[in-house]
């Protein structure tokens, strides 16, 4: 009998720190948004329910620490992703420039590689805050082959999309119709959730 229960998807939010990872999870996940800065340390997962196709899917969604100096601790994180949802700040030039870092890291690291979205976040900040225009954005994605979304956590922009196409690619391009429950390893190391918060 062929086996109907939900398709088990690892999606990985990556990019530098203070670009949103946290906000973007929280805001697809829990509908909330907190202006406070809690920096993540390590990486911790949220899980949410949608359907594709008539065939529910169990999301599995890991947070990861955007620091420098975390890259290696959060190389177990995405090393086994079925999607990456790739974050940069529509403020910050360096963080849209260090994708192509975050894609060469994928490249060299990851099992296989997985489907990966760009997302420049904070959108609703003003023209006069900006330092990335949506063209950069689109420019950018092109170059690497990957859709792009501007959105805002902050605003709910664009972020239920975002994931939307996230999900679409790895199981259309994939093809991934079976339970992929298997396949997906968390480590209770993985789900520790160790973050500090640093405002408010
Ligand atoms: N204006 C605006 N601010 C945002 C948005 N998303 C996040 N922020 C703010 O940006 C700051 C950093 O957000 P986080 O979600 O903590 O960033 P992060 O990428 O998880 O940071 P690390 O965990 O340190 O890597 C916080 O003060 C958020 O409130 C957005 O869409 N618009
Ligand atoms: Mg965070």
């Amino acid at each position: 009998m062929a086996n109907r229960g939900p398709i088990h998807l690892k999606l990985v939010v990556l990019g530098d720190q203070y670009v949103g990872k946290t906000s973007v999870i929280e805001r697809y996940v829990y509908g909330k948004f907190d202006s406070c800065y809690t920096v993540t340390l390590a990486g911790h997962f949220s899980t949410k329910f949608v359907n594709f196709e008539d065939r529910d899917v169990k999301l599995l969604i890991f947070d990861t620490a955007g620091q420098e100096d975390a890259r290696t601790v959060i190389r177990s994180l995405y090393r086994d992703a079925h999607g990456i949802l790739l974050v940069f700040d529509c403020a910050r030039r360096d963080t849209l420039d260090h994708v192509t870092e975050w894609m060469e890291l994928l490249k060299q690291n990851c099992f296989a590689m997985p489907e990966v979205v760009l997302a420049g976040n904070k959108c609703d900040l003003p023209n006069t805050f900006k330092a990335v225009n949506r063209l950069q954005g689109e420019e950018l994605a092109g170059l690497h082959q990957i859709p792009f979304f501007e959105i805002s956590a902050k605003h709910d922009l664009n972020v239920k999309e975002a994931f939307q196409s996230l999900v679409h690619r790895v199981l259309s391009i994939r093809g991934l119709t079976q339970s992929t429950r298997d396949v997906i390893t968390i480590r209770k190391t993985d789900a520790s959730n160790k973050s500090s918060s640093t405002c408010c």
